[in-house]
């Protein structure tokens, strides 16, 4: 039985989200995905997300294919975070392309491309222009 590991912020929900969770799951048996805490945002960007991290743990969770979420809290805890639940898979975006190889000793990394043409940043762009 694989078990896949996957991490995002997973905000303001979109069809790369929904695109990479489909192609994560179809990896494996059992998928595990960290959703990105407020407090993390905040540190990387300096802004929150438009939703909560308990709101976005449950959007993530209702998606087919995720069998359990929990709350990424340090971007420097995977190796932590993959022991801990047993992970045999980590999946990203390419957009982390290279960003954790030093991994491989822990489980197979892999990179899958990125939905073209949609971010949370172009729909928080459009909101501006049309509002
Ligand atoms: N993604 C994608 N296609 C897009 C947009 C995002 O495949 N058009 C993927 C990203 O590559 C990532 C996942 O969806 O693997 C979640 O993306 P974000 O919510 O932007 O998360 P991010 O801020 O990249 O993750 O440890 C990582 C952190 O949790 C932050």
């Amino acid at each position: 039985m694989k078990r896949v590991i996957t991490f995002g912020t997973f905000d303001l929900l979109h069809i790369g989200h929904v695109r990479i969770i489909e192609r994560a799951a179809a990896l494996g048996h059992y998928l595990i995905v960290g959703v990105s805490s407020d407090a993390l945002n905040f540190k990387k960007k300096q802004c929150y997300p438009a939703y909560s991290q308990y709101d976005r743990m449950s959007i993530v969770l209702a998606l087919k294919g995720v069998d359990e979420v929990f709350l990424e809290e340090s971007l420097e805890e995977k190796e932590k975070y993959i022991k801990h639940f047993k992970a045999d898979i980590l999946v990203m975006g390419d957009d982390w392309a290279g960003k954790f190889d030093h991994l491989s000793h822990c489980c197979e990394i892999i990179y899958l491309p990125r939905t073209p043409d949609i971010s949370t940043s172009s729909i928080k762009e459009f909101l501006k222009e049309v509002s």
